[in-house]
């Protein structure tokens, strides 16, 4: 960048803040309408542009056409953009302060004569527009169209979650992905490099080989998973992060039973990319368009309905009637009105997934007062840190306008450690926030833990119950309700709405009607297929869910016909296999495999991918070689013997005799009806089928 364009005096910068502006909002414009609106001359405009042109601010393209003083056109460039909004901010402190010094006069609040009748009604800080990194929409097909030229960097899903709060204003103060100084500070001391508070490092992480193609300062395209371009950014930093001190740090332990530990060692990639963020276009959704806002729409939304105080209540679960009564405590306590505000970017894994939250929580809404409540829909990708979560939570809720905060107990708690004890204290997150909120410009409202006392029929704070030796105290934990609806268990009226359980049944119905598979093991002749066609059978008989056989024979015929038997081959097979069984299980039905499957790695592989949705139910079928040999009912053994078959299982490839099967079957002199009636107990024991 030129001299002059870093250096040069506040009117100079604000009339390169104006010209910016004016090219942003208006691309296509001559240059004696530019000059006109900027209320400058035409040869001051040249020289502003050749200014701005030189130090990379501006494109300058030749336009055709017979109009002589419209010879050029004049656009954007990723880092003009970056400087407008630069300058904006810098524009936008200027004029608040001499608005603030316009009221103290019209008060006389400066002079220290006691404060006139207010004339003026000035603008709440929390609810005044908050700045946003996107361009106009005209910059932003210009951009679009110079972007698709850059490197571009397709975005993880949790990159497109932190880009569009990025983005959108709710992680303001950042421009953009944290500078290698800025996460040094925010590391150490929950500081950006100049000291403004922010508790969360929020990085672009890359692969090695996509960091080696970069040059300082170079811009590069973020795209989403489609391929769509979302955003530019200039790459200031790019650095291989000490992940272990990260997870020490923002965790509290390198610990990768901490979720976000274990996303940073192996999902995370290796080198960090920093710089100053240009948006383009907001990530797609689909879902619930009508119930997510961004900062600036909240904002807006509060000043039309004249809410100066909103306390927001942050969560990742579905509400149950603690919450409702702590969220109406919140707000009265507060004497503030009430922002539901429900993550749905990424949360634990294992959480009820948001599209049953939302249909919960739409059906909770009807029970609060309309005219006091809202509901808004947060796409943040959590990261479960705890203390330096609530402080995040706190920062990214003052960015959507709210005045006060809900920190209840064990806010955003990641579990247990791998040593079995919680990562955090339960009160751990209030203190920390206490210690912060004056700087945060957002008050806390904290809550002990919620419990039900029966005699009174309501919720209370544990802590304020003072006859608490003459009362009946009734909770039931996280663990308890999952156990309850994997059983199909009562779930009583004082914990929940009905509604909310009708929705969470929906989406987890009990054991029993819950999809899942039996995968068959074992030596080609040793009784897989034939128990597997008995089982399937029997449990079609019974009824209730559609039942797939996945037969070694029929899979190969049908989806691996190339197929041959390599290592290689066997493990995509079985990979295949694992993959139409999960599905199966996601949807409820009932998939049997009956694959040889020789390899350990590979049928847990299987193993993780069904569990994902449902019971996995390991069987070996453990008739041994000597004995397949001897009834060799396809002839294959002799083949293999005499060398025609080759990679043979048994006789000349290996067999991983599995060690944690949920059950063994021996099939010498035990018919094919008792072998899948074994099968049957087991699934029975296992709440997968009813007796
Ligand atoms: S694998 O390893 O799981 O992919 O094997 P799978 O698909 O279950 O094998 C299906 C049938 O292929 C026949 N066959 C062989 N088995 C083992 N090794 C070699 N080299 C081989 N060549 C052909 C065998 O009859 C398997 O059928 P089953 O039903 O197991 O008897």
């Amino acid at each position: 960048m030129p001299e002059t364009l870093t250096t040069s005096t506040p009117d100079e910068q604000d009339l390169l803040f104006r010209l910016l502006r004016q090219l942003d909002a208006a691309p296509d414009a001559s240059q004696r309408t530019t000059a006109a609106a900027l209320g400058i001359s035409l040869g001051r405009l040249n020289t502003l542009l050749r200014s701005a042109a030189e130090g990379g601010l501006i494109t300058v393209s030749a336009r055709p056409g017979p109009d002589k003083r419209q010879r050029f056109a004049y656009s954007l460039t990723t880092r003009g953009a970056a400087e407008k909004v630069r300058l904006t901010d810098q524009f936008l402190a200027r004029k608040l302060a001499d608005y603030n010094a316009l009221h103290a006069e019209l008060t006389g609040s400066a002079s220290g004569l006691p404060p006139l009748k207010h004339r003026t009604n000035p603008m709440q800080s929390n609810l005044a527009p908050i700045p946003e990194l996107y361009v106009s929409y005209e910059s932003a097909q210009k951009l679009k169209v110079e972007a698709a030229d850059l490197v571009s960097w397709d975005l993880t899903p949790r990159q497109i979650c932190d880009l569009e709060l990025l983005m959108n204003g709710g992680f303001n103060p950042l421009k953009g992905f944290l500078s290698q100084a800025d996460y040094d500070g925010v590391i150490e001391n929950m500081r950006l490099a100049d000291g403004t508070l922010w508790p969360m490092p929020i990085t672009l992480d890359v692969s090695e080989d996509f960091a080696a193609k970069l040059e300082a300062g170079q811009d590069i395209a973020l795209r989403d998973q489609e391929g769509v371009i979302l955003a530019t950014m200039t790459v200031t930093d790019n650095w291989v992060p000490n992940k272990a001190r990260e997870a020490e740090k923002v965790f509290g332990a390198d610990d990768d039973a901490h979720p976000a530990v274990n996303y940073l060692h192996n999902t995370a990639g290796k080198v960090y990319l920093g710089g100053p963020v240009t948006g383009i276009q907001q990530p797609v959704h689909y879902d619930f368009r009508g119930r997510r806002d961004t900062p600036n729409e909240l904002r807006a939304y509060f000043r039309k309905l004249g809410w100066n105080k909103v306390v927001a209540f942050q969560t990742r679960n579905p509400l149950h009637r603690a919450h409702q009564e702590l969220t109406f405590r919140a707000a009265r306590e507060a004497q503030a009105n009430l922002l539901i505000h429900p993550v749905v970017g990424m949360t634990k894994p294992g959480d009820v997934d948001h599209f049953t939250r939302v249909r919960c929580y739409e059906a909770v809404l009807d029970k609060y007062p309309a005219a006091t409540t809202s509901m808004s829909l947060l796409n943040l990708a959590m990261r479960m840190a705890g203390p330096r979560e609530a402080v995040w939570h706190g920062l990214i809720r003052k960015n959507h306008g709210c005045t006060h905060f809900i920190v209840g107990r064990d806010h955003a708690g990641p579990g247990k450690n791998s040593a079995g004890e919680d990562f955090y204290g339960p009160y751990d997150a209030q203190e920390l926030f206490r210690e912060f909120q004056g700087e945060m410009g957002i008050e806390m409202v904290d809550f002990k833990h919620m419990v039900y006392v029966q005699e009174r029929a309501q919720y209370e704070p544990n802590d304020e119950i003072e006859d608490r030796d003459n009362v009946t105290i009734l909770n039931i934990s996280g663990t308890e309700l999952r156990r309850r609806l994997a059983e199909g268990l009562e779930i009583p009226e004082w914990f929940s709405f009905p509604e909310v359980v009708s929705e969470l049944r929906k989406t987890k119905p009990p054991r029993s009607k819950q999809g899942f598979t039996v995968f068959f093991t074992g030596f080609s002749g040793s009784g897989k297929s034939t128990i597997a066609n008995a089982l399937m059978v029997k449990l079609m008989e019974m009824g209730g869910r559609p039942v797939t056989l996945l037969d070694g024979d029929i899979v190969r015929k049908n989806l691996s016909s190339e197929l041959g038997f390599s290592k290689e081959h066997r493990d995509l097979n079985i990979r295949r296999i694992g993959y139409v069984a999960s599905e199966i299980t996601k949807n409820g039905g009932i998939a049997i495999c009956a694959p040889i499957a020789p390899y350990a790695t590979t049928r847990r592989a299987v193993r993780e991918d069904v569990e994902q949705f449902g019971a996995f139910v390991e069987v070996h079928v453990a008739t041994s070689i000597e004995e397949c040999e001897r009834r060799d009912r396809k002839g294959l053994y002799k083949l293999a013997r005499e060398g025609k078959i080759k990679e043979f299982t048994g006789i000349s490839d290996p067999y991983d005799v599995p060690q944690n099967a949920e059950l063994v079957v021996e099939t010498e002199n035990v018919d094919v009806d008792n072998c899948a009636h074994q099968v049957l107990l087991k699934l029975e024991s296992m709440g997968l089928i009813k007796a």
